[in-house]
């Protein structure tokens, strides 16, 4: 596009453009140099696979090499306490550090009155911890960051609706935290009860209020981003399966659960909904949701204390 003025003919943008692509290559000059750091919690009731989830994660990303040496793999026990596996990831000169916290189930007690405070107070603690060293007069230049970007929340494969606890523990938990609901042990399910199924809890969602969950339709998206959200948001909750055992397919190793009615395979998306959840999580989302934490929940809890700050000084 050409302009005439007092000084002659000028070119205007795009023809004389100004670089802005090299943005691209900085952006991953500092990935490449920084790496990423990415938190994901597992939370729901007892028995529902969340340290199999774990190490399905892990397995499926980090150590494909183990192969299909099953043999020797331990019994997961029930988790006990709040526990934090890291590994780092590297794929194209980029450095991935996953970290994964598993969590005891709830549910197993006659009296589970407030059994989501544990998750709420570790998540609010990497909140705080970022907070303090945000507030230092000697800032570190990069502060390590623990804060927790996605909670994983598994729903038992009842087939009938959203349980009471789950209810009251995502109220809680979508005020803090971008979280993404799955059903568990999807293999329990038939295709028609696995739809029936999360069209109930979908309205059971609805109907208690909890609609923040992730990914979020706001009106920033782009077009495309808001179709392709809305879509996801379309087939929540995912219905996983998971498996840390790799079993031998045509030769090669995966990662599968053997059935009376035959294997299963996690990878597999006419299996299950695992490989797009995954996809979801670790590739097309991870960024947003790594900006999410920092930019709505971080915010809005470092917005809260600095007030709480403020209101006890005056
Ligand atoms: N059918 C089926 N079983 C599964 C699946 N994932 C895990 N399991 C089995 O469920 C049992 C419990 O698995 P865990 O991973 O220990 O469950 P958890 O939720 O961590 O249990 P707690 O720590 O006690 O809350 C184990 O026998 C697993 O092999 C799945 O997708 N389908
Ligand atoms: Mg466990």
């Amino acid at each position: 596009m050409f302009e005439t003025t007092r000084w002659g003919v000028l070119k205007t943008a795009p023809e004389r453009p100004i670089g802005l692509d090299s943005i691209q290559d900085q952006v991953k000059q500092k990935l490449l140099r920084f790496g990423l750091t990415f938190n994901i919690m597992i939370v729901g009731s007892s028995g529902l696979g969340k340290s199999t989830m774990m190490n399905t994660l892990f397995k499926s990303k980090v150590n494909r090499w183990m192969a299909s040496d099953t043999s020797q793999e331990p019994i997961i026990p029930p988790t006990v306490e709040i526990k934090t596996i890291s590994h780092v990831i590297e794929e194209k000169n980029i450095r991935l550090k996953l970290s994964i916290t598993d969590t005891p189930g709830f549910g197993d007690h006659v009296n589970n009155v407030k059994c989501w405070e544990p998750i709420i107070k570790y998540i609010n603690d990497q909140y705080q911890h970022y907070l303090s060293e945000e507030r230092r007069i000697e800032r570190k230049p990069r502060i390590p960051d623990t804060r927790i970007h996605c909670v994983i929340y598994f729903i038992a494969p009842t087939g009938h609706s959203l349980r009471a606890i789950d209810v009251e523990c995502l109220k809680r938990l979508v005020k803090v935290v971008n979280v993404i609901p799955v059903i568990a042990k999807a293999d329990s399910l038939t295709l028609e009860e696995r739809q029936a199924f999360k069209n109930r809890i979908r309205n059971d969602f609805e109907r208690n209020g909890i609609s923040k969950l992730y990914p979020m339709l706001h009106k920033g998206l782009e077009e495309d981003e808001f179709q392709k959200n809305k879509a996801i948001k379309n087939q929540l909750p995912f219905a996983v399966v998971g498996s840390d055992q790799f079993m031998s397919i045509k030769g090669t190793p995966v990662l599968a659960r053997k059935t009376r009615w035959g294997t299963i395979e996690v990878e597999n998306p006419s299996h299950n909904e695992f490989p797009q959840f995954r996809d979801m999580l670790l590739r097309t989302h991870l960024h947003d949701l790594i900006d999410t934490t920092a930019e709505v929940y971080y915010e809005h809890y470092r917005r809260n204390q600095l007030q709480l700050v403020q209101d006890g000084d005056s």
